[in-house]
């Protein structure tokens, strides 16, 4: 296998949690590298459903060194809900690690998230709420806690008296909330430094040792390319990286040790949160593939907009990730359909165009052009090899790979392990 990233080649959601479980029986060491509790990956394996935020969704295979990395930002409390949970459904966590140059998401980050979206009224972004913008921000303010300061009660003390002071005042003068007791929030911290100290690394030597030692390691995004900081449709995107790049620097080792970069894409395309969506569907096409899809928030239960299959933003994913190949998924979602729709290019302002506007009102604008396939009109869901799958489909995901000009190496047919078609 070696070491390969998995990325989200859309907005997120793409089924990245199963693609990831489904490799990390080949996997040495998983390690998430970007993003916080806003993620939600789905695992389902047998009759039990696990939803990941921040452990990494190798955690299921009790040998497998599963790895929360530096680019990551940890609410401990949701972090400790999320181990206990695990615990009692009897998955061990002993394989977690946890690095200790991560940044830690505080209470005042959750309550400037929420009251800075309400305050934007109509240029609200549609966060999750969980409190990641702001602990970015401070983490590029230089005034961010990380959990080695987490795990020095001293040191956390005073860097957190100073820095509640300064939050009470924006949460008090600009938002008209009560402050934060700096002392009750101090010891609530201490609590969980206390739980968590047990799993603290120094996270990319533990990566660079494995590298060194040749293990198979898989790089976990989180959210997708275009929610990505840089490179996604800002503003309304997450404040990580969540495209390939990101996974070297969250994680800490060297491009030279990728091997393989797959994104991850549905066979249409879903967006939660705010922001220009040129494919979506607001009619009843849209609204069966939310019920048919299970489209709602992983984390926040949000229903999920959904829309047609978008060529330009897997072109984009391709070129900005450096795929090797892609992993579509939700297959079956469109099984009862006549026919189905795939966006090849944007017509802006009269012109056609194959290639990703960075330039945001372009985007915004743009009109999708679509090209109609035909449907299969039959179950998928059986299906467990390219040979299995009707005609229409075969075609849809032939048509798919002839667009975005890589090859489609796995197709998912259903959220369970075994629904799966490994293309050989
Ligand atoms: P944030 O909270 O600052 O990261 O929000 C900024 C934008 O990023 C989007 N975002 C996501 N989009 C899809 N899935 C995500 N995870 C959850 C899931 C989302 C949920 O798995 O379903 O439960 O609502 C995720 N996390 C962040 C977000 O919608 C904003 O558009
Ligand atoms: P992630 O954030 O990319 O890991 O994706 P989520 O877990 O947030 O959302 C994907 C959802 O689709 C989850 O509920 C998965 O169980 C489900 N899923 C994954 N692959 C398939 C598939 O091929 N078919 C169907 N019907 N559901 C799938
Ligand atoms: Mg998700």
């Amino acid at each position: 296998m070696a070491n390969v990233i998995v990325i989200g080649a859309q907005w997120g959601d793409e089924g990245k949690g199963k693609i990831t479980d489904l490799l990390s029986r080949s996997a040495d060491v998983v390690v998430r590298s970007q993003g916080g509790v806003n993620a939600g990956h789905t695992v389902v394996v047998a009759e039990q459903t696990f939803k990941l935020h921040l452990i990494p969704s190798g955690i299921l295979y009790p040998k497998t060194e599963c790895i929360i990395g530096s680019g990551t930002v940890i609410d401990p409390q949701v972090l400790i809900e999320e181990i206990e949970q695990l615990k009692a459904l009897g998955v061990t966590v002993d394989n977690l690690n946890i690095s200790q140059t991560a940044h830690v998401t505080m209470p005042y980050h959750r309550e400037i998230d929420k009251a800075s979206e309400e305050s934007r009224g109509e240029y609200k972004i549609g966060t999750t709420g969980r409190g990641i913008g702001p602990t970015y921000a401070d983490k590029s303010e230089r005034t961010g806690i990380r959990v080695l300061d987490l795990m020095n009660p001293e040191h956390l003390r005073k860097q957190l008296g100073w820095t509640i002071n300064y939050k009470n005042v924006i949460l008090e003068k600009l938002y008209n909330l009560p402050p934060l007791d700096p002392e009750k929030v101090i010891a609530e911290y201490l609590k969980y430094a206390e739980f968590l100290r047990p799993f603290v690394i120094d996270s990319s030597l533990k990566i660079y040792e494995a590298v060194k030692e040749k293990k198979n390691i898989l790089f976990e995004g989180a959210q997708g390319t275009l929610l990505d900081l840089d490179h996604g449709t800002y503003p309304y995107v997450t404040s990580s990286n969540p495209i390939a790049g990101g996974a070297c620097v969250g994680a800490g080792v060297g491009p030279t040790t990728i091997d393989r970069v797959i994104g991850v894409a549905k066979a249409y395309t879903t967006r939660v949160g705010e922001g220009p969506f040129p494919t979506e569907l607001n009619d009843n096409v849209g609204e069966l593939l939310g019920n048919k899809g299970a489209e709602f928030g992983t984390t926040t239960g949000r229903r999920r907009r959904c829309g047609w299959f978008d060529a330009v933003i897997g072109r984009y994913a391709v070129r900005i990730n450096g795929l090797d190949c892609l992993a579509i998924t939700k297959l079956d979602v469109l099984d009862e359909l006549p026919e189905i729709e795939i966006c090849v290019a944007y017509e802006i302002d009269g012109e056609i165009c194959h290639h990703f506007p960075t330039n945001a009102s372009q985007f915004a604008n743009c009109k999708p052009v679509y090209k109609t396939l035909p449907g299969w009109q039959e179950s998928t869901t059986g299906c467990r090899s390219l040979s299995d799958l009707p005609h229409n489909a075969l075609n849809y995901l032939k048509y798919l790979a002839e667009l975005m000009k890589v090859p489609i190496a796995i197709v998912s047919v259903g959220p369970g392990r075994d629904q799966t078609i490994i293309v050989e």
